[in-house]
């Protein structure tokens, strides 16, 4: 029902295609469960905001809808995870890659941690295109930024990067036995309630 609260420290990876509404449920959790969200997304945003050299060199390759690169979104979250203490971290967009699962498996055993699970929203494409657009047409209406890679081009591109290069991790996890799914094509409010109730069946 939304409300049931895990009984120990976990770690867990949202994974799931661009729109799929990793962000918007990280955030429900940091609410909900206490967990901080590590959005290697929104570091990157942050990191081309702020105009670190870091942020100029990534800020193209975001705004076409690709991949930065597998050494600086490590880097990011090794940097968390060696100065953040949490209750437990979600991870929303990391990793995208067996190099960033494979960097992930040994940062968290180098900090004597574990990984609990790994949820994968799903949602269909034409649903996650109605959601990206949706929000670049609401950005555009209410006057504020809209984000560089929220447009139909980009998005193909997003999406195709996501089926070449992340999808791969579902079979990767499922063979650990960390794997489950949710609708994620339910309301915001629905999905995070599936995503509460799992995490307190799948941690008790
Ligand atoms: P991200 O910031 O991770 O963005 P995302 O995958 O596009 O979005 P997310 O799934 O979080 O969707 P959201 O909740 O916002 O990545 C952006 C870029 O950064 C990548 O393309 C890449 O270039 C780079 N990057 C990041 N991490 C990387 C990594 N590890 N390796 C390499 N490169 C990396 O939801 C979208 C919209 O849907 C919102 O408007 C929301 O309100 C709406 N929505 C959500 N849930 C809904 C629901 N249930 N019903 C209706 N609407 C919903």
């Amino acid at each position: 029902d939304g409300t049931t609260q895990p009984t120990k420290t976990v770690n867990v990876i949202l994974l799931g295609p661009p729109g799929a509404g990793k962000g918007t449920q990280a955030e429900i959790l940091v609410e909900s469960q206490g967990m901080v969200q590590l959005s290697t997304g929104d570091m990157l945003r942050e990191a081309k905001s702020s105009g670190t050299e870091m942020g100029n060199r990534v800020a193209d390759v975001m705004a076409r809808g690709e991949l930065v690169t597998d050494e600086i979104v490590i880097g990011l979250i090794e940097e968390k995870l060696t100065t953040v203490s949490a209750k437990g971290f979600i991870f929303d967009g990391f990793p995208r890659t067996l190099a960033q699962a494979d960097a992930l498996a040994e940062l968290l055993e180098k900090t004597g941690q574990s990984l609990d699970a790994v949820i994968e929203l799903q949602v269909d494409d034409a649903i996650l295109v109605d959601r990206i657009v949706g929000r670049a047409e609401a950005a555009r209406a209410a006057g504020q930024p809209v984000r560089a890679d929220d447009n139909a081009e980009s998005l193909k591109l997003r999406l195709m990067e996501y089926y070449k290069k992340t999808a791969p991790l579902t079979g990767y996890y499922h063979a650990l036995g960390l794997l489950s799914g949710v609708d994620a094509m339910q309301d915001i409010e629905t999905v995070g309630g599936s995503l509460a109730d799992l995490l307190a069946t799948e941690t008790a």
